[in-house]
């Protein structure tokens, strides 16, 4: 192609690319579509054959580059320059005008004062950094001090720009707000979610949690996710700068509006408020109107408008003190009850549920709610028809918390707990004192069932594919009584199940087959013995090298083993007594499963950093997991122990770490972030 060709071709795309731009922008951030779908479509498709044949032409911020190419294996940790802190909750209007009162004996010569009132949405929180006008890096909040670098998945939310809409960016912007699932997308998932046999997300919350966390961006892309940008820092490299802006920007209301001249979607229900009177009408108004919108929202976020009044406030130790998030309290509506179930666990637990009409409830619908013991089930007094109040707050699964008795239809028969189980009719128990009452049948069903899903959990033998859907129907079918019966399953065993076939057969039994190279911990862990979680599983499989030395310990000498109690080890010792879990062992043993330890440390743990020293993890860590943690700190040859004393090394306290951090610091401990931690073993 000759020179003149060449021009127009570049000429070309950078025009494509700037009406693509203008036109998601007008859908995605203003809400107001200008350009007809089709139209959109050509363009973009002209676009990417001109990218194609063309690939110098490519650029970071074409709208062709929203969606990477292939997964990631996994996510670095970032440290944030500037903290994200948290918000101080009022929980109603009078905690709120005590803030106010707060505030302003530390500034008392404020006088009158402007708010900015902000729903709250209920999301997670990112921060977008764009240098030179460019989309950079989107980390996750994390612990508020360091959190995930998830930037290919950033770059899928539509509504977030990946050029900066100005033609003299600062070097260095960062950007603050909230990512989140419309709920129309978050019922959808859970539809499919359920089709599949999988686990539902609680709420919409945690499923854009989830999928901010996707390794694959080509996932998280379906998923449209949305954001609404509430904080801007054009000097983000010098702390001392928090707040600070050119002089144009001084205040919360102007930064809005300059977000949303970058281009980026902000919230447009915000509000510039006079004085708390206005903030209170402003959250009353929306208690009710926020029903009405297509995402959650949980309060509202005040914030004083002004900078300079934010800089003389400053910040606690956790939170800005010129900020206050104001709570709307967890919804609660009236509905009937149809029926109540009684639901078994995986350990026996039985648990009254009510049936209820569907309604509507913190956006999603409700048709079951938890009466969570025959206790609560006796205090409720609850009768069929009755109608009651279902509160959901939260992650919480809702909960029945109120009985109109008044409303009860007359005659109607009081709920009570069942003496035998509902799905294998031996007597239940109900020791004296305790909530639970337990159906103590070891072949119970839904015992069963509960212990072969746990069996297949991930942290445990992590056996591929087999669902609730798969070991539901086992079960049922006589095909399987205890986990061992999954070693002697064949395809043909498997294949007649519904919607099973051939292929995953096959591939079923392959994954059982391989979780028999399982270590013998996590074999201890999967048996779901009482108080032996992953954390004990792993100390006692170090002290007990085989099941038949666990076996033969006394329930005092298993307590001898550092950070396991006596009752643990009670728990530990009777489970070994009982006959039945002594054939299970056998017939373990017989399929080839890993009932003793390989008892050579990997040379990498000999000789890793962390040889010979123990380290205690507490709080929750900004990308790790327990399993994780505990993993990456083994394979550098140290110890994790769940509680914290002389003999610890290393406390990693990641956010609400509680008393072992006190603790720890009590007896001089060395405290490390996930981010020291990683540092130390070289995975940084
Ligand atoms: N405004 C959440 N924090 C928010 C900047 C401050 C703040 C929030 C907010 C601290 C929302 C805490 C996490 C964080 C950025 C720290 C909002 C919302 N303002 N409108 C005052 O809608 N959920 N969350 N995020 N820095």
């Amino acid at each position: 192609m000759n020179q003149a060709a060449d021009d127009t071709t570049a000429a070309r795309a950078q025009s494509l690319r700037a009406q693509l731009q203008a036109a998601s922008y007008a859908y995605y951030v203003l809400d107001a579509p200008d350009l007809p779908d089709e139209v959109y479509d050509r363009l973009y498709r002209e676009l990417q054959d001109l990218e194609t044949a063309h690939p110098a032409l490519v650029t970071p911020d074409s709208p062709t580059q929203r969606v990477g190419e292939k997964p990631a294996t996994q996510f670095t940790s970032v440290r944030h320059n500037i903290p994200l802190y948290s918000l101080e909750n009022a929980f109603d209007l009078a905690e709120f005008r005590a803030w106010e009162e707060r505030w302003r004996r530390q500034a008392p010569d404020a006088g009158e004062v402007e708010y900015v009132a902000e729903l709250k949405i209920d999301g997670n929180a990112l921060a977008l950094t764009y240098e030179n006008g460019l989309l950079v890096r989107g980390v996750t909040r994390g612990d508020g001090v360091a959190g995930e670098d998830i930037t290919p998945n950033v770059r899928t939310i539509r509504s977030v720009p990946l050029r900066l809409n100005t033609d003299t960016p600062p070097p260095v912007v960062e950007v603050r707000g909230e990512a989140f699932l419309p709920l129309d997308v978050f019922e959808q998932i859970n539809r499919e979610r359920e089709a599949r046999g999988e686990a539902l997300f609680a709420n919409p919350r945690n499923a854009a949690a989830g999928t901010l966390r996707q390794l694959d961006s080509r996932i998280v892309a379906d998923r449209r996710l949305d954001f609404f940008a509430y904080t801007v820092y054009l000097d983000q490299f010098d702390p001392a700068q928090i707040a600070s802006a050119p002089d144009q920007m001084t205040t919360q209301w102007a930064a809005l509006e300059l977000l949303q001249t970058l281009g980026f979607r902000v919230n447009p229900n915000r509000q510039l408020c006079q004085s708390a009177d206005d903030v209170q009408a402003y959250y009353d108004d929306w208690a009710t109107k926020r029903a009405r919108l297509s995402y959650l929202t949980d309060g509202v976020v005040v914030k004083l408008n002004d900078f300079a009044l934010q800089r003389q406030l400053g910040f606690t130790q956790k939170f800005p003190r010129w900020a206050v998030a104001l709570k709307y309290p967890a919804e609660e509506v009236p509905t009937i009850l149809e029926a109540v179930s009684f639901q078994v666990g995986r350990t026996g637990a039985v648990t009254p549920v009510a049936e209820l009409h569907p309604v509507q409830l913190a956006g999603t619908t409700v048709a079951r709610a938890t009466l969570h013991n025959a206790d609560r089930l006796a205090e409720l007094d609850i009768h069929q028809g009755d109608t009651v109040i279902v509160r959901k707050a939260g992650e919480i699964i809702p909960e029945v918390v109120r009985v109109l008795s008044e409303l009860r239809p007359v005659d109607a028969i009081v709920v009570t707990m069942p003496t035998h189980c509902p799905q294998c009719a031996s007597a239940l128990v109900k020791p004296e004192g305790e909530a639970v009452t337990r159906c103590i049948n070891s072949s119970c069903p839904a015992i069963v069932q509960g212990a072969i899903i746990h069996w297949a959990r991930r942290d445990a033998l992590d056996i591929e594919g087999l669902g609730e859907k798969w070991v539901k129907q086992l079960v049922e079918q006589g095909l399987v009584h205890s986990v061992a019966d999954l070693y002697t399953l064949t395809e043909a065993d498997l294949e007649p199940l519904d919607r099973m076939g051939k292929r995953l057969a096959e591939k079923l039994v392959g994954a059982i087959a391989a979780s028999k190279t399982r270590p013998w911990a996590s074999v201890l862990y999967a048996l779901g013995i009482r108080h032996v979680g992953t954390v004990n599983a792993k100390t006692l499989a170090q002290h007990f090298p085989s099941a038949a030395a666990l076996a033969a310990a006394s329930p005092e000498a298993i307590a001898t083993v550092h950070s396991i109690g006596p009752e643990i080890a009670q728990s530990v010792a009777q489970w070994f007594e009982v006959p039945a879990n002594q054939t299970l062992i056998d017939r373990l043993r017989q399929s080839g499963l890993q009932l003793a330890a390989d008892d050579t440390p990997t040379q990498a743990a000999e000789a890793g950093v962390l040889a010979g020293k123990t380290l205690v993890l507490t709080g929750t860590l900004p990308t790790l997991t327990r399993p994780e943690a505990t993993e990456l700190i083994e394979a550098a040859g140290g110890k994790v122990t769940s509680s914290v004393s002389k003999a610890t090394d290393y406390l990693v306290a990641g956010e609400k770490a509680g008393s072992k951090l006190t603790k720890a610091e009590g007896l001089g401990i060395a405290i490390l972030s996930e981010g020291d931690l990683l540092a130390l073993i070289g995975q940084d």
